[in-house]
């Protein structure tokens, strides 16, 4: 069993206090996720960082962290998270998002696709089955809460072989939802 505990979360630069585990990405990390190659000058830019509240995995306790993505571009497309279906596969996850502008881009393994929006006060509910990115589509952080059953684990191998269906890109009216040329089969 796992006693109750509490943790504070800073609603602005979604820190958590006491900071258990906090994980960096860079664009190294992320390379061969844009379309664009990312230039060797970038390579050590931070594009990410998750701060987890760790509990035991199971399939009965709630992890959560918090995610603040920095906002910046890759040619067209903009700053975002690498993406993850669960391991296992039905296990849900709720984002709420504290500051910024992003889109939650959405897609199911038989190719359908969903995109939703991402602003102070928006509950996404990423239901079962559905592989998950979150897109920084404004002039700064996106922050975001995420919780999530425990044993769900990731799958990054199927993002990162395929992509997602849709790109978010910077359009001349604004972020724009296009389709992944690499997908198109
Ligand atoms: C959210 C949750 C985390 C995830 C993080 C970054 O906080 O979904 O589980 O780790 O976003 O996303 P990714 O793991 O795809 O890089
Ligand atoms: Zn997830």
């Amino acid at each position: 069993m796992t006693d109750p505990f509490t943790t504070m979360l800073d609603l602005e630069r979604g820190l958590v206090e006491p900071e258990r585990k906090l994980t960096e990405r860079t664009l190294a990390d992320m390379d061969g996720m844009y379309l664009d190659p990312v230039p060797s000058s970038r390579a050590g830019e931070v594009v990410y960082t998750v701060s987890e509240i760790p509990v035991p995995v199971s399939g009965s306790n709630l992890l959560s962290s918090t995610t603040v993505i920095q906002p910046g571009r890759v040619g067209d497309e903009f700053h975002m998270t690498k993406g993850h279906y669960h391991a296992i596969r039905d296990r849900a996850e709720i984002y709420v998002t504290l500051a910024g502008e992003g889109r939650l881009v959405m897609g199911t393994e038989d190719g359908r696709h969903q995109v939703e929006p991402m602003r102070r006060g928006t509950v996404n509910y990423v239901a079962g089955g559905w592989a998950h990115r979150s897109v920084n589509a404004g002039d700064d952080p996106l922050v975001f809460y995420a919780v999530y059953v425990a044993d769900a684990g990731y799958d990054y191998a199927t993002i990162e072989e395929e992509g997602f269906p849709v790109l978010v890109v910077a359009g001349d009216d604004g972020p724009r939802v296009v389709p992944n040329p690499r997908r198109q089969r």
